[in-house]
């Protein structure tokens, strides 16, 4: 590759307004927001899969890219690629990357040779790190790709296939232990059936619990301090798929108790393939205290598939943005990109644009929530509209402390209708519309 890369030479800086270069008009890493650095409010990671693995090609065609380490799947042009990727994490500034072990190492005759390969890479990753100052906000296995996987990993039929996976994840786990990894993510792409007529879901149930408990006791055996994270997605490639969606996966947690080992990652774009919008999933993971992590990226709403496209809608993000910083922020999770640009954005500075401007959404939807914080009328709203279960009857309700019979009793006294009251959506709908 002719190092540099990119066109761009210079990191890419924080300067208000309109201007001719690459610039953040609205990702300010140092602007204090709801009590901490914007940068460590977002917490940005770069995807390796979409940013530098992906080649564009859709269904109809191949490659569009022809990025130069593309050329054929060697540790020359891993390294070459591992290059290229942080080149780009310094220039847009990112503090995080993630990645899945297929990215970063072509795959060996076996698992010893795969595994060797993925810690050559690891080794360059831990000198470029350093000096980088770049992170690791995640690492994950790829257990969908590869044809041994074609009827799942945890849930296949096949108990040699369970084991293959079960090593593929120590490796990963390990590595990105060792990396200083902030969280390790799971994501069932082929845990899920196409048929019943070959499937029995109860055995596949019973693995796929089985699987997350190794996982969870392994972090614990080896002392990773970071989190667990499942990240749904209701379809593609399954027809169906056992982590559909927050819902689903903590019904699954209760069911193998691990819900206070584990937590979830939200991808934007398969909320949205699930038919729920992505703040009614961020709202969701945090009420019920699994909010982890988020996948940042945008789905097509006339489009069944993950388009991942960069997140550019604001007033979305500053719904998401209120929804996540309203609860406290993602802890030890971040905003990571898993998005790509469009097969015709083929030039490298495309993926730089397509950052930097997907970052300044997600810095304009923070900021808005800001004020949808601090002003509270919102919130303010919503507690008045629950007011009545902080009264004692409402407690006691809650409380266990009655029964059928004492409501039907007191209702009876009372001989009153309760009185409806207006839900005004509008009214806040216009509120809304004042922040953004
Ligand atoms: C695919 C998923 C995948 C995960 C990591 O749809 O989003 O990219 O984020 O395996
Ligand atoms: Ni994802
Ligand atoms: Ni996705």
């Amino acid at each position: 590759m002719n190092a540099p890369y990119f066109t761009q030479k210079q990191p890419i800086k924080y300067k208000k307004g309109k201007s001719k270069g690459l610039t953040y008009r609205y990702y300010d890493p140092d602007r204090m927001v709801l009590g901490k650095r914007m940068e460590d409010q977002l917490r940005f990671a770069v995807c390796y899969w979409h940013s530098f693995c992906w080649t564009g090609t859709d269904p109809f065609g191949g490659d569009t890219f022809m990025r130069p380490w593309q050329a054929a799947d060697t540790m020359e042009n891993a390294r070459m690629k591992a290059d290229a990727a942080f080149e780009m994490f310094e220039l847009l500034g990112v503090p995080f990357f993630s990645f899945h072990d297929r990215d970063i190492a072509p795959e060996g005759a076996t698992l010893a040779e795969s595994n060797k390969n993925v810690r050559a890479i690891g080794e360059v990753f831990a000198r470029k790190m350093e000096k980088a100052k770049v992170r690791l906000l995640w690492g994950t296995a790829n257990l969908f790709s590869n044809r041994r996987f074609m009827a799942g990993a945890a849930t296949n039929p096949d108990p040699e296939v369970f084991a293959y996976a079960a090593a593929q994840v120590k490796n990963v786990l390990e590595l990105t232990h060792e990396l200083g990894g902030e969280n390790y993510v799971l994501w069932g792409g082929r845990e899920g059936y196409e048929t019943l007529l070959n499937t029995d879901i109860k055995r596949e149930l019973d693995q796929l619990g089985r699987f997350l408990t190794m996982v969870v006791e392994h972090k614990n055996k080896i002392g990773f301090k970071g989190t667990i994270l499942i990240e749904p997605k209701p379809k593609e490639p399954t027809k169906h798929q056992y982590d559909y969606d927050v819902a689903s996966i903590f019904g699954m947690l209760k069911a193998f108790n691990l819900e206070d080992q584990v937590k979830i990652n939200i991808e934007q774009n398969h909320a949205i393939l699930a038919g729920h919008t992505f703040e009614h999933e961020l709202a969701l993971a945090a009420g019920l205290g699994i909010l982890g992590s988020i996948d940042i990226n945008r789905g097509d709403y006339l489009l069944g598939w993950d388009t991942d496209q960069f997140a550019m809608n604001i007033p979305e993000m500053a719904l998401a943005c209120y929804t996540i910083f309203k609860a406290g922020g993602l802890g030890t999770g971040g905003f990571n990109f898993d998005a790509k640009v469009r097969r015709q954005s083929i030039e490298p500075d495309d993926l730089l644009i397509a950052h930097a401007a997907s970052m300044d959404a997600c810095a304009r939807g923070l900021l808005i929530a800001e004020k949808m914080i601090d002003d509270g009328a919102l919130a303010d709203f919503v507690a008045e509209r629950y007011s009545g279960w902080d009264t004692r009857e409402g407690k006691a309700i809650l409380a266990g402390k009655r029964s059928l019979d004492d409501l039907s009793a007191s209702v009876l006294k009372k001989g009153v209708e309760p009185q409806p009251k207006s839900g005004k959506q509008e009214y806040l709908e216009r509120l809304l519309n004042d922040y953004l």
